[in-house]
């Protein structure tokens, strides 16, 4: 499977790894949009949020646990943060291996667009 997340997973492609377990990698975006942007990834190859199964949702509970994890590793987790998943087209979703946003450093506006 031709997947950019699979190769960073795999170690073909390198990344910036900020945390990992057996479950999940996080690595820095490699184009930020806050002064901390993270992206938290099963080691799993899940496409879309659409691709989630039943025997899934503990991976997913374990991912968010993490993304608050490396927030508190990193320092922001009291003054707050953002995670966002994108899923398809209209999510702005460009890579089909499911990934969750972890932003932080700075206040962040709502609506995102
Ligand atoms: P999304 O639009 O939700 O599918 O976000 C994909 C993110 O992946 C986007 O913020 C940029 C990031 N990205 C794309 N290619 C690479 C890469 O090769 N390395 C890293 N570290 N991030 C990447």
């Amino acid at each position: 499977m031709d997947c950019l997340f699979c190769k960073i997973v795999d170690g073909e492609i390198p990344a910036e790894i900020l945390y990992q377990d057996d479950q999940v990698i996080a690595f820095r975006d490699i184009n930020p949009q806050a002064p901390f942007h993270a992206l938290v990834i099963p080691r799993k190859h899940i496409a879309t949020v659409n691709d989630i199964a039943d025997n899934d949702r503990e991976l997913v509970g374990h991912l968010v646990q993490a993304a608050g994890k490396i927030a508190q590793q990193e320092g922001f987790s009291e003054d707050g943060f953002r995670t966002v998943l994108n899923c398809n087209s209209h999510g702005g979703q460009t890579v089909f291996h499911l990934h969750l946003h972890l932003l932080g450093g700075k206040p962040m506006g709502w609506p995102p667009y």
